[in-house]
């Protein structure tokens, strides 16, 4: 297989590095400290309640706008600029959509989406959302627990991970055409992370169904991974023995682990994971480890060497 790194990732992420260079000098002129303090200050004369603080400075957590969420993505289905899933995702056909299930499981079969997920509880879950180009958005996303639909499903015991796939049709997704990547796009998770209940199969944000960029009608959500693990538009669930080859994996496997779990103490091999800028927000904030969500999940890696975790 041919593997090739898609050029633009560096490019986009140096430019990104470029900006927060020399906003940084310009902050510390400024006085960034001054800045953050007025930054709240005005938050709370607009009513709204203070900004948690986190470290030295302070930052809201607000929810993305709507606007952020579904227009600045990765699918690179739709291209590899931020903005061409948005401008691009509309060949993609949501509906009818089927969903096969393979592997050690009792219930395999092709379903139609709509039986696949009826009658189990629809939740609202907002969460950190952290790329691993170091940016982040907060999402309410609504869905189900995928742990309701494995239950459903009734996993093997030789099922120790599942593995997801996104549609592979170039028709709807042209830049599958291109190899700029390995198609379709693969990921997979352990079964105790894929039955956390933190785990979702997100069908819908801000109330809304899925726009096709944000990966209608089915996408992955696993918020204290980096946002690659989401596996968008999923058209095949496996249960299987074997720790899954994911897509990104596949394409470097020196940058992309394949728990993906957000550590800030290791760097992507290109640039630090140390700190974020979350979309609409002016300074970097400190990246938390496992996106802030330690305290829930970070048992189910206790044993485990934290620098394999990236
Ligand atoms: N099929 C598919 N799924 C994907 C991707 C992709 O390129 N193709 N990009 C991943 C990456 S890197 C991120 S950060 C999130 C982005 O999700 P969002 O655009 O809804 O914020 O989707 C993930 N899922
Ligand atoms: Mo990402």
């Amino acid at each position: 297989m041919l593997i090739r790194r898609p050029p633009d990732i560096p490019t986009s992420e140096i430019t990104e590095e470029r900006h927060y260079v020399s906003r940084r000098a310009w902050l510390a002129a400024a006085g960034v400290t001054a800045v953050a303090i007025t930054a709240n200050r005005v938050m709370a004369a607009r009513g709204k309640s203070p900004a948690p603080v986190v470290g030295a400075e302070a930052f809201a957590d607000d929810p993305t706008s709507f606007k952020d969420i579904t227009t600045y993505n990765n699918f690179y289905e739709f291209g590899t600029g931020k903005d061409d899933p948005a401008k691009n995702a509309h060949t993609l056909r949501p509906r009818p959509w089927s969903v096969v299930v393979e592997g050690d499981v009792k219930k395999p079969g092709r379903y139609d989406l709509d039986d696949l997920l009826k009658g189990i509880p629809v939740v609202d879950r907002t969460y950190r959302h952290r790329c691993v180009e170091a940016w982040s958005m907060v999402i309410p996303w609504n869905g189900i627990q995928l742990k309701d639909l494995i239950n459903r499903l009734e996993p093997g015991t030789k099922a120790k991970y599942i593995e997801f796939h996104t549609l592979y049709d170039t028709t709807q997704m042209p830049m599958q055409r291109t190899n700029i990547m390995p198609w379709p796009y693969v990921e997979g998770l352990r079964m105790d992370e894929a039955r956390h209940p933190l785990t979702l199969l997100a069908t819908g944000l801000y109330g809304k169904s899925l726009l096709n960029q944000n990966g209608a009608p089915l996408r992955l959500v696993v918020p204290w991974k980096y946002g690659f693990k989401g596996g968008k538009s999923i058209v095949k669930i496996r249960f299987v023995e074997e720790q899954p080859r994911n897509s990104w994996q596949l394409l470097a496997p020196d940058e992309y682990g394949f728990f993906a779990n957000v550590n800030p103490a290791v760097d992507h091999p290109r640039w630090s994971q140390a700190r974020e800028r979350r979309i609409g927000d002016f300074l970097k904030r400190p990246t938390l480890p496992f996106n802030g969500y330690a305290d829930q999940v970070a048992s189910l890696y206790a044993g485990m060497d934290p620098r394999t975790l990236y």
